[in-house]
């Protein structure tokens, strides 16, 4: 199978990197300067339909949207024991949830903050979003807090992709994490993964 990432760093692209490593799959990364407009251009268009990173071409078909590709990912290649099996288990049911909860759940709140506090330029920010979308991360924050106090992992007693996908979206608002402790300890021991730092280095050449 021959894979190729299609890979703006600091983004949403860091999540199927990580399988892949955490895999020891080969790939091929295709860098696409986002910043400078490139998910725009007409080549990449034919890529991904709305310009966004990342993308996934596996033999030559294309794939988006980075959960879906770290959840096939995870289930194609079951014995690097990613995700607890299908079946009727408590793991399993707490992988389901979780890999969910991060797009559905996380994702779109610290996604506002970020792009009302920060990405969008200062005409097209809404006031008052902010605030409400911190309000809404703070409630859920404490939930993982009190979810992650006293357990290594989000489902049963390994590491599994949704850690992955929690943990990588946590990181997107590091300064959010102080006062919660095991969130912290949750972030540092992912972040300690060979696999995630081999994912996290910059590939760009002016890196
Ligand atoms: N739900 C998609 C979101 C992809 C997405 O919006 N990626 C951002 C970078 S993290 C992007 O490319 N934004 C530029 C744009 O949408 O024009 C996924 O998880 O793959």
């Amino acid at each position: 199978m021959a894979i190729a990432l299609y890979y703006t760093h600091g983004t949403r692209s860091l999540r199927p990197r990580w399988v892949l490593e955490e895999l020891g799959l080969p790939y091929e990364l295709r860098l696409i300067d986002l910043f400078q407009g490139e998910g725009n251009s007409a080549a990449y268009r034919r890529v991904h339909p709305h310009g966004a990173v990342p993308a996934m071409e596996i033999d030559g078909e294309v794939m988006i949207e980075s959960c879906a590709m770290c959840h096939w990912l995870s289930e194609s290649y079951p014995e690097a024991q990613l995700a607890p099996p299908p079946g009727d288990t408590a793991a399993r049911r707490a992988y389901t949830q979780w890999v969910f909860y991060v797009p559905g759940t996380l994702e779109p709140l610290a996604f506002q903050i970020l792009l009302h506090g920060a990405i969008l330029p200062q005409a097209q920010r809404v006031i008052g979003m902010v605030p409400w979308a911190t309000g809404r991360y703070k409630g859920v924050l404490e939930v993982l807090e009190r979810t992650l106090t006293g357990r290594e992992y989000l489902a049963g007693d390994n590491f599994s992709t949704a850690d992955l996908l929690l943990g990588s979206t946590l990181l997107w608002l590091p300064h959010m994490l102080e006062d919660h402790p095991a969130l912290c300890d949750y972030t540092g021991r992912l972040q300690q993964r060979p696999a995630y730092q081999r994912a996290a280095t910059d590939p760009s050449p002016r890196a």
